[in-house]
């Protein structure tokens, strides 16, 4: 039967009299049939890629585009009076995810079956994920994020393990999501941990639900609030629910292949995506220990030799330490065989700070990871450096054999072929369609560098991707923005560390130059997308800023011809799709030093944007790609930051005592103008906190980064030359395909 007899008869009507829900439903059920026919990637040794985070997005076209369905459902739509834009439009977004870690997770899973690798991914499966973002009165308001319809991706499988913590135990059911690999004939699966007891009706105004009540909140929502001992505890409910679940499946399915289980590790690789599925070492031991006869050398033994860990940040704050206190309370099981590994662990060194348990009777995750897996990775070159030299020294001088660097890398399928028709359309006419298999034939490009016609081309791409973005922001949330702006963006969590305050600063100095009748030679749109963890109070105060500068602007008829400020509201992967392709100026200005790599950078690049970036994570990789020419760097290095934290020497009051030009942009937070439009008391906080500490340095680097930033508004000017450098960035972007990253994982540390 052809697809579109296949379409019609799941409509049970012709196509075009069907609504744009009915069709994506149909086609929902014809492509999960089709993966479910199709066998599983096999291997000797499997992967089990644990994260508590898997950011997959929208699924639909990706699914068709890796299964080669995609050009022929969207010709039979177009014959049809369908459009398969407006039919993505039905599918919610999936929940499931936050940031960079959780989106990497997902362009692996992609990669990996696309390697036709025997992989698969574990995590939970959560009803409301991360908050849904509202802005109300200039300030984010978090709401609940229900995604799961009753057609969806998950199958409801019967799979179910008892989960048991200190006063009950749960009982697990596993719901599964096909992952199709690009254009091959296997699939692999993302498992979902849940629970049928859950109870969306717990949730009162926005995020607010009892804490206590397990039964019933353990999987609503992604990272709860952990301000208090509760938060904690169910943090900690989760994930040893996660890793319990892991662990049995693991045990299951090796048992199901005949694996003697003291070779283990030559069958079975756990990736430990960040610390949050680290007890899966422990309960690992237990298993084997408790239930399989092992004694305990041999169960640490096999154990160590089956995990490995990534490290994804050097912020002390994401460095998990639970105290034992709380363990106990959740999980006491794991405490016998948590001091068993903290015995081995100080019999062997005097250093304390390589112990497992600290003198405060707290047990650091990433402590249980290094010593007892054998492989940790950084996430780009600098940030591998920096865990070896200062973060993890102690630990590197130990075992300098286990630590290796996995650059970060992004799947082209979703951040090219699918967000960016228009531009992979023409690639593939250019130089052929091999890019799409092995990305590093990008590089053919280079031949038309100093081509006048593909450059003309491609400033063309990017503006009907403008235009696209034009008409999706004033359908969602009613805002004009001119296309033939110079557009700069900054989509990321929000983060002190990530500075969208520096850039805030930006727009104030812009808003002022304006005022004086200094006017930029072309508007400047400047877009904003974050959401702001719903504790960190100093994040949302950024935010307020922001959307406190959008009104300012907005209103005053002298400066909104020439700036225009953007903050999109709920930014997720759906929108990014939509703003990536769009942007010229990608801002990557954390202080340096701080982010890990960062995977925004590399989509921004792929889609012919500039960056303008400190020498960070992966900027500095593809600052040596691109070369000099070809990116904008500003900003202190990374050795005199980190020199700066050792001796506790930077205050940003003696830059704002001493430069009036920052004293003018820092106390514009609570001007007159600004305080009309906005809530005192958070314009009045965030002032305080970059005057009084800055912790993250943005008075540091902010001179420099206007300077930087005004540079490159003025080389956008020529045209020419500015596409010749969206051209080399698009060409150089192969190097960041995570089907590269997955290779090196598999060569050096997963051996599948
Ligand atoms: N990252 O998104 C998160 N969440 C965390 O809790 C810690 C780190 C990000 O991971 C990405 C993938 O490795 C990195 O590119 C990014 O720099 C890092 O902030």
């Amino acid at each position: 039967m052809s697809l579109e007899e296949m379409l019609k008869k799941k409509l049970g009507k012709e196509i075009a009299a069907a609504s744009d829900a009915e069709i994506y439903t149909a086609l929902l059920k014809i492509t999960k049939e089709k993966m479910e026919g199709m066998e599983h990637n096999t291997g000797n040794r499997k992967l089990y890629y644990i994260s508590a985070e898997f950011l997959i997005g929208k699924l639909l076209s990706n699914n068709l585009i890796n299964l080669g369905l995609f050009d022929e459902v969207r010709d039979i739509l177009d014959k049809n009076g369908h459009n398969i834009t407006a039919v993505e439009e039905v599918e919610p977004e999936p929940s499931l995810g936050n940031g960079g870690l959780g989106r990497l997770a997902a362009c692996f899973l992609d990669s990996i079956a696309t390697l036709g690798l025997n992989g698969d991914g574990v995590g939970l499966n959560y009803h409301d994920g991360l908050f849904l973002q509202k802005f109300i009165d200039n300030k984010q308001y978090e709401d609940k994020n229900p995604w799961i319809t009753d057609n969806s991706w998950l199958t409801r499988t019967d799979v179910s393990f008892e989960v048991p913590f200190k006063d009950f135990t749960l009982k697990s059911t596993m719901y599964d999501i096909d992952v199709p690999g690009y254009h091959q004939s296997k699939c692999n699966k993302l498992h979902l941990f849940d629970i049928d007891s859950v109870d969306e009706s717990i949730i009162r105004d926005g995020i607010n639900f009892d804490k206590h009540d397990i039964g019933k909140n353990l999987t609503l929502f992604l990272y709860p609030d952990d301000s208090d001992e509760a938060g904690q505890l169910l943090r900690i409910y989760q994930q040893y629910f996660m890793v319990s679940n892991a662990a049995q499946l693991i045990i299951r399915e090796a048992e199901g292949r005949g694996v003697d289980l003291y070779r283990l590790h030559e069958h079975v690789c756990v990736q430990i995506n960040d610390t949050h599925p680290t007890m899966v070492i422990p309960e690992l031991i237990r298993i084997l220990t408790q239930q399989k006869g092992f004694n305990m050398d041999t169960a640490i033994d096999v154990v160590r030799k089956t995990c490995a860990y990534t490290n994804h940040t050097i912020l002390a704050e994401a460095l998990e330490k639970w105290p034992i206190s709380y363990l106990e309370k959740v999980v006491p099981q794991l405490l016998p065989i948590i001091y068993e590994l903290d015995a081995r662990v100080r019999k062997e060194f005097s250093d304390e700070r390589v112990y497992i348990i600290d003198n405060q009777n707290r047990v650091h995750m990433a402590h249980i990871d290094i010593h007892f897996g054998y492989a940790v990775n950084g996430v780009a070159a600098l940030h591998t450096e920096i865990l070896k030299n200062s973060e993890l020294k102690p630990f590197y001088d130990i075992y300098p054999e286990k630590f290796n660097n996995k650059t970060n890398g992004i799947t082209f399928r979703r951040w090219l072929i699918h967000c960016n028709h228009e531009l992979s359309e023409y690639l593939n006419e250019l130089i052929g369609p091999e890019y799409m298999d092995n990305a590093e034939n990008l590089e053919k490009l280079l031949a038309y560098k100093d081509d006048e016609k593909v450059l003309k081309k491609l400033r063309e791409i990017k503006k009907d991707a403008k235009i696209e973005l034009k008409k999706y922001l004033k359908q969602t949330q009613n805002i004009d923005i001119d296309e033939n702006s110079v557009f700069d963006i900054q989509i990321k969590r929000l983060h002190e560390y990530k500075r969208q305050q520096m850039n805030a600063l930006y727009a104030i100095y812009k808003y002022k130059e304006i005022k004086k009748g200094h006017l930029p030679k072309r508007p400047i749109t400047m877009i904003f997308g974050a959401k702001a963890a719903p504790a960190y109070t100093i994040a949302k105060d950024i935010i307020h800023l922001i959307l406190c500068l959008q009104q300012l602007v907005e209103n005053d008829p002298s400066v909104s011809p020439y700036l225009n400020i953007v903050m999109v509201e709920n930014y997720n992967v759906t929108k990014a799709e939509k703003l990536i392709p769009a942007c010229d100026i990608s801002e990557q200005i954390s202080l340096a030093s701080k982010e890990a790599s960062g995977t925004g950078n590399m989509k921004f690049m792929l889609n012919g944007a500039v960056t303008l970036g400190t020498e960070d994570g992966a900027n500095v990789e593809i600052h040596e790609l691109v070369g000099d020419d070809n990116i904008y760097i500003f900003g202190k290095k990374s050795e005199d930051v980190i020199k700066l934290y050792e001796t506790a020497s930077y205050r940003s009051a003696d830059i704002y005592d001493n430069d009036p030009e920052v004293e003018e942009l820092v106390d514009f937070i609570i001007s007159k103008e600004l305080i009309r439009i906005g809530d005192p008391m958070n314009l009045c906080r965030l002032y305080k906190e970059i005057v009084g500490k800055d912790w993250f340095m943005a008075l540091l680097d902010v001179k420099d980064y206007i300077k930087t930033k005004e540079q490159m508004l003025n080389d956008y000017e020529d045209e020419m030359s500015w596409s010749k450098k969206a051209l080399v960035n698009i060409a150089k972007a192969g190097f960041f395909s995570s089907d590269r990253t997955i290779a090196e994982y598999n060569k050096d540390i997963w051996h599948l």
